[in-house]
């Protein structure tokens, strides 16, 4: 059997195609590991320890706090703080950006975004879940402070974004921006090993997947799309298959290797959709584009958006790249607002 390359081994393989660089890069993605590797045994056992379930308080999105939430956040907060790596982190768990202010952090050019547990409601009832990450150089000075104005970059400006998916096996898949390469996790000896490299998404696929229990709140151009979906063509393979496990990473990464569209629109009450734009969509996107695939808001690119504030929401249309394209000819001529 060849020899399998290791996630530590294939980072530093690419590190020294750029030869100025000093290793910080390199040691984010060894930061990452390490907390994946900590998530990973805490969801494992999770029926067994007293992680499951609310940590008995809400984050600033409303949502209740899982306690693997409040687990992750900290471990991923902690990784990458105790390198010197990152000189900022914004969460989904938490209100307000974090600056990790040891001086041996200040000088960093690094800052990340991560959502520690998307999907941690899942947990209770077994199904998979995910952590995203987006890694962005700061815009601000070295050594001062940070700023709100180094996290709301545009998604083109990310030097690195990827997911792990904690499910029937836990995988990481990532981009620096030269493809997409996915490892897989060996849990008997601690080690992630390239197992899916070069992740191209299928052009054309047969799964949609969306909340239809919001369909009646759809734009009218989305429900058409769903029912196009729907409607027999042998000559474009449809009916499509419905799939929705109401966890991102989880239904992205399955269209990732099937082929295949995920949206979550907006829908009454919620003009700009569910998911977040800075540490959910965007990561997403960029991997998305890095694969060959579309990611869209309903009308134009989700990297493109130019961000406002830290938390906010962008409905998504993601996934191969002739069923988002179809999708979003459907929202131009029958409208993509509610
Ligand atoms: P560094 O000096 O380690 O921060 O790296 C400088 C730049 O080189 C990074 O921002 C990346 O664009 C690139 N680079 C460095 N290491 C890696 C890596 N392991 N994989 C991909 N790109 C890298
Ligand atoms: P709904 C999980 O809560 C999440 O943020 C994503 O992982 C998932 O795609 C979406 O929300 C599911 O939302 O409204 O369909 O339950």
């Amino acid at each position: 059997m060849k020899d399998l390359v290791t996630l530590g081994e294939f980072v530093i393989q690419k590190q020294h195609e750029y030869p100025g660089a000093t290793g910080e890069l390199s040691q984010i993605f060894g930061a990452i590991r390490l907390a994946s590797k900590l998530v990973h045994r805490e969801i494992n056992k999770a029926g067994i320890a007293d992680i499951v379930g609310s940590a008995g308080n809400e984050n600033v999105q409303g949502e209740d706090q899982q306690k693997l939430d409040v687990y992750a956040n900290e471990k991923f907060k902690s990784a990458l703080a105790a390198r010197g790596l990152v000189c900022g982190l914004a969460s989904e768990e938490d209100d307000d950006f974090v600056e990790f202010d040891q001086p041996m952090n200040k000088g960093s050019k690094y800052v990340v975004l991560i959502d520690p547990v998307d999907g941690s409601s899942n947990i209770d009832v077994n199904v998979s879940v995910g952590t995203i990450f987006s890694i962005y150089r700061r815009v601000s000075p070295a050594n001062g402070p940070v700023i709100l104005e180094d996290f709301l970059q545009p998604g083109t400006a990310q030097v690195a974004a990827g997911y792990i998916i904690f499910g029937s096996s836990t995988m990481l898949v990532y981009t620096t921006g030269n493809g997409v390469n996915g490892f897989t996790f060996d849990p008997s000896i601690g080690v992630f090993y390239l197992s899916h490299q070069n992740l191209t998404f299928p052009k054309k696929g047969r799964i949609y997947s969306v909340n239809e229990g919001n369909y009646v709140h759809f734009p009218a151009g989305v429900k058409k799309f769903i029912k196009y979906c729907q409607e027999r063509d042998d000559a474009s393979d449809r009916p499509y298959s419905s799939r929705y496990i109401g966890s991102l990473v989880a239904d992205f990464h399955r269209n990732l290797l099937k082929g295949g569209i995920f949206m979550y629109p907006s829908f009454a009450g919620h003009p700009k959709g569910k998911l977040r734009l800075l540490y959910e969509c965007n990561p997403i996107a960029f991997i998305t584009e890095q694969a060959g695939g579309i990611a869209s808001d309903g009308k134009g690119r989700i990297l493109e958006i130019q961000p406002s504030e830290l938390h906010e929401r962008t409905p998504l249309f993601v996934g191969s790249s002739e069923l988002v394209k179809v999708a979003e000819e459907f929202m131009e001529n029958h409208g993509s607002e509610i």
